[in-house]
């Protein structure tokens, strides 16, 4: 076995005294709290650079013995994006009618989602983030660590970054995600781990009047 050691380099961040860092951490929280999946795109495109700064972001993110076990794939071609449409649309039929048990249509019943996507069509941009359970190194096939936890946090930096870009997102999940990995021609050793449709709310776009759970149901301080 070969011993790979990283050299270490010095790390520093300037320190702001608390006024200053509550200052910054509001204003990362109100912009996020303002961030709502939407499921009514308008067609107007996005500039390439804020989904590239975005996906930089994304790419940034810790993971399992830094392996970074993703992919990230840009969808802009009407043609692709039909297709991709297609196949989400034949598995959602098949959830919406038999494959999702009763109990699961009643947590999504007041959401009044169904089988019809047509914002994968109409969406500019939609990111298939790729999970890879294993990689290659010099011929060698490479284990990859907690794979599941380190790209659910790339995509959640994706979904911020995003955001904070001005752009709304939709995570979808049309499972099983196979067709994913077959229409981008993706290798064997990845598997389609969410599709983000990201643009811009159309002019009468509605969400649901949800509400998050409040500070102290979901954290504890002991
Ligand atoms: N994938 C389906 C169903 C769905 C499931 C959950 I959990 C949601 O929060 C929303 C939808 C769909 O996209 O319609």
């Amino acid at each position: 076995m070969t011993e790979r050691i990283y050299p270490t380099i010095p790390y520093f961040r300037p320190r702001e005294n608390d006024e200053a860092m509550i200052h910054r951490a509001e204003a990362f929280l109100e912009e996020l709290t303002r961030r709502r999946s939407i499921r009514q795109f308008s067609p107007d495109p996005v500039a390439d650079a804020l989904l590239s700064l975005a996906l930089q972001s994304a790419a940034s993110a810790p993971s399992g013995a830094n392996m970074q076990p993703w992919t990230f794939v840009v969808v802009k071609d009407p043609d692709l994006k039909r297709r991709i449409r297609e196949g989400a649309e034949t598995e959602e039929k098949a959830n919406y009618s038999g494959r999702m048990p009763p109990e699961w249509l009643e947590a999504l019943a007041p959401l009044q989602t169904d089988w019809k996507k047509e914002f994968l069509e109409i969406a500019p941009a939609l990111i298939v983030i790729f999970k890879q359970d294993f990689g290659w190194r010099d011929g060698q096939k490479l284990h990859h660590y907690y794979v599941n936890e380190s790209v659910g946090i790339a995509c959640g930096f994706l979904l911020a970054a995003l955001n904070a870009a001005g752009l709304s997102t939709l995570t979808h999940t049309p499972s099983p995600m196979g067709f994913l990995r077959e229409l981008l021609g993706r290798p064997e050793n990845e598997k389609p781990f969410l599709l983000v449709p990201v643009g811009f709310p159309a002019e009468d776009c509605r969400v649901p009047d949800i509400r998050k759970k409040n500070a102290s149901e979901v954290i504890l301080w002991k």
